[in-house]
């Protein structure tokens, strides 16, 4: 087989990127390792960026956000028994959107369908090579067999234990990793959203979230340990960590209902640099993580193919291999900031086991000046409707 870009992972980054670059006529093969219908079915992220869903306008794919999607105009900061929200429309003039990361992927599948290019499912990418040459090969199964893919490109968009980021020499990858001590229990329940907003409960007995999913969906996540099993949490103790954690006199608490999926995520900043080797272009997962504290998973690794796509209609259609060059360093200025910003809203609304109680009033501090001064609440407003993407 032969194309013009191979692109591994058929998640919310290579679906994008495909599209991208069959707007500008660009061809592609998308490699991916599970069935279609499990790609699809995968729960992750919910907030989209006023970017992300410009982004998904501008390329062909935001019919579905812009009738379905819930705007967000604000977030409801909950600490020492009151409530203190940020209204980011009010404060940079810009929004979110609820819109599950399930639909996006939707979106974008029906789009490669449309565009009449493949994508292979159940098809897993086990080595690539020739990156630093001018035929890179990809090398997978499908149906019982091996195949090869030659291509001019390969963007790996395979997630976080793809196989992309290891076909780099490890002495040409400079990794930054941490691993925070307390994980999220991530819940759904059937059950009308207390209030719109999405609001998060900063406790001095660990964090907790409430947002909504849709008008009858609520999504809720406590904190907990990084490995504790979802048994742990009967539904009873669930709800009292919720009430304890979220609900403020004045306002309504949150509503109880049918809880129909439990499970537990860890928290890890992750950073891998450069983005790039030879052929080789990382985006999504498979380059950084982030802990979902500040929805910038899925927003950032829409940034980078939005930058690679760019990059490799300037080389196809123009001629100029600049931005391909340039690509890590563009996607890294941003990314660097992004990290930035999750992880210091992490560390400022968890509870870090043992910590000195000096830490745990400055976390307070924090807050308060966040959630009460003009630049404090500019700043969060800017970092969480998206920071702009170079492309
Ligand atoms: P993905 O979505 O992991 O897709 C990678 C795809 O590559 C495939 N793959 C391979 N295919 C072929 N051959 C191989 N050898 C392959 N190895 C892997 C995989 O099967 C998969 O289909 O990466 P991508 O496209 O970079 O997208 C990243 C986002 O999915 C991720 O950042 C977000 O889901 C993170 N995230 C959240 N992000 C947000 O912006 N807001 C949120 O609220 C949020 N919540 C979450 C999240 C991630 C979660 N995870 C991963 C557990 C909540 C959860 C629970």
């Amino acid at each position: 087989m032969r194309t013009q870009v191979g692109i591994i992972g058929a998640g919310p980054s290579g679906l994008m990127l495909a599209q991208i670059l069959h707007l500008q006529g660009i061809e592609s093969v998308v490699l991916e390792r599970s069935s279609q219908e499990h790609v699809r079915a995968r729960l992750r992220a919910g907030v989209l960026e006023q970017g992300t869903v410009e982004m998904m306008r501008e390329f062909g794919v935001g019919e579905r956000v812009s009738t379905v999607g819930l705007k967000q105009r604000a977030i409801d900061f909950r600490f020492h028994g009151e409530s203190h929200p940020i209204d980011f429309e009010r404060e940079c003039g810009r929004n979110t959107w609820v819109y599950p990361q399930h639909e996006v992927v939707t979106d974008l599948m029906a789009a490669r369908e449309r565009s009449g290019q493949p994508v292979l499912y159940e098809a897993p990418v086990t080595r690539i090579e020739g990156l630093e040459g001018k035929r890179p090969v990809i090398h997978f199964e499908h149906r019982g067999e091996s195949v090869r893919l030659e291509c001019d490109y390969v963007a790996g968009c395979d997630g976080f234990r793809g196989v992309s980021r290891s076909a780099i020499p490890a002495d040409k990858l400079k990794v930054y990793d941490r691993i925070y001590p307390f994980g999220w229990l991530g819940i759904l329940a059937e059950a009308k959203p207390a209030i719109e907003d999405i609001t998060w409960g900063c406790h001095e007995d660990g964090f907790a979230m409430m947002s909504i999913r849709s008008p009858s969906v609520t999504r809720l996540y406590l904190q907990c340990e990084p490995d504790e099993t979802p048994d742990a949490w009967s539904d009873d103790r669930i709800w009292s960590e919720l009430h304890k954690r979220l609900d403020v006199p004045g306002l309504p608490p949150v509503n109880e209902g049918r809880i129909t999926q439990k499970g537990v995520t860890a928290m890890r900043s992750f950073l891998s640099e450069p983005m790039q080797h030879g052929r080789l272009f990382l985006a999504g997962d498979a380059a950084h993580i982030v802990p979902p504290t500040g929805a910038k998973g899925l927003n950032s690794a829409l940034a980078d193919v939005k930058v690679l796509g760019r990059a490799l209609t300037e080389h196809y259609r123009h001629g100029k291999g600049e931005w391909l060059e340039r690509y890590s360093d563009i996607c890294l200025k941003r990314m660097w900031l992004v990290q930035r910003f999750s992880a210091g809203l992490c560390t400022m609304v968890h509870q870090f086991p043992g910590e000195n109680p000096f830490v745990r009033r400055l976390q307070r501090a924090d807050l308060e000046y966040m959630t009460t001064t003009v630049p404090g609440r500019l700043e969060f407003s800017e970092n969480f409707t998206g920071l702009p993407v170079a492309a």
